[in-house]
């Protein structure tokens, strides 16, 4: 078939190469691509097929239908709190207060004090009569117990009242007679030893001392007891005697 198809362009060829006087086969080769030079040689047998190339480019969706579109995803974490917003506007302003039932509430309340004052007058009463307390004099009263004098305070304080203090001979016989036991009296020269001084405060203008007191014994001794003959001696505070308080007149 070749052969066939090509052969008018042989024959042309060998017509035209002759009758142009080509000197070399060169030229000749020039003006026809069939002719051949030199000694003719036959090919060699193919090579290797090349590597392969490389990826070509993604190629257009196919003619197809596309797949129908899947369910959602699950749901994601909740998001961070947001800031506090600003301040909203100002509310109405409020209904009127019921102050007719505040008022009778304040009345019922007053009532009720009434009522507990003069309970309390008459239970006062009743407890003056009990200790035997005359009137315009102070009340002293104890619960019966030894203690460090540090103890007897405390007490004292927790009952609105002071350690029993004699300020006169009546006072102190009022507390002699009264106390059953050796008891503490309101009085120290703990801030300077010597000067004996009131713990409610203000210096010491009644006393007695029993003779050769206060000698401030031993280690030292700051507190004041009253014997049960109404003498005083200065003791250690952390020596137990009995606890009186002295309510005022
Ligand atoms: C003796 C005297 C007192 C002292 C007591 C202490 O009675 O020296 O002055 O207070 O001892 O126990
Ligand atoms: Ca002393
Ligand atoms: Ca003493």
């Amino acid at each position: 078939m070749f052969l066939f198809s090509s052969l008018p362009v042989l024959l042309l060829c060998v017509v035209t190469a002759s009758y142009s006087e080509i000197k070399t086969c060169e030229d000749a080769q020039k003006t026809c691509s069939v002719i051949t030079c030199g000694i003719p040689v036959t090919n060699g047998t193919p090579g290797r097929d090349g590597r392969d190339g490389p990826k070509g480019e993604k190629g257009e969706p196919g003619p197809g239908l596309r797949g129908s579109q899947g369910p959602p995803g699950k749901m994601g974490p909740p998001g961070n709190i947001g800031k506090t917003g600003p301040l909203g506007p100002k509310g109405q302003k409020g209904d009127p207060g019921d102050t007719s039932g505040v008022e009778a509430k304040l009345a019922n309340l007053e009532g009720q004090i009434r009522i507990l004052k003069s309970e309390l007058d008459h239970v006062k009463k009743l407890q003056t009569f009990s200790l035997g307390k005359k009137s315009r004099k102070k009340l002293y009263v104890t619960n019966g117990e030894m203690m460090p004098f540090s103890k007897v305070k405390t007490l004292c304080a927790e009952l609105q009242a002071t350690v029993a203090t004699p300020k006169n001979a009546e006072e102190n016989k009022a507390i002699q007679d009264m106390a059953p036991n050796v008891a503490f009296l309101g009085i120290t020269d703990e801030v300077t030893e010597g000067q004996f001084m009131y713990v409610t405060g203000g210096r010491m203008t009644y006393s007695n001392w029993k003779s050769n007191e206060p000698n401030d014994h031993g280690s030292g001794e700051d507190c004041v007891i009253l014997q049960r003959d109404g003498l005083w001696n200065d003791i250690s505070c952390s020596s137990s005697f009995l606890a009186v308080c002295e309510f005022p007149a």
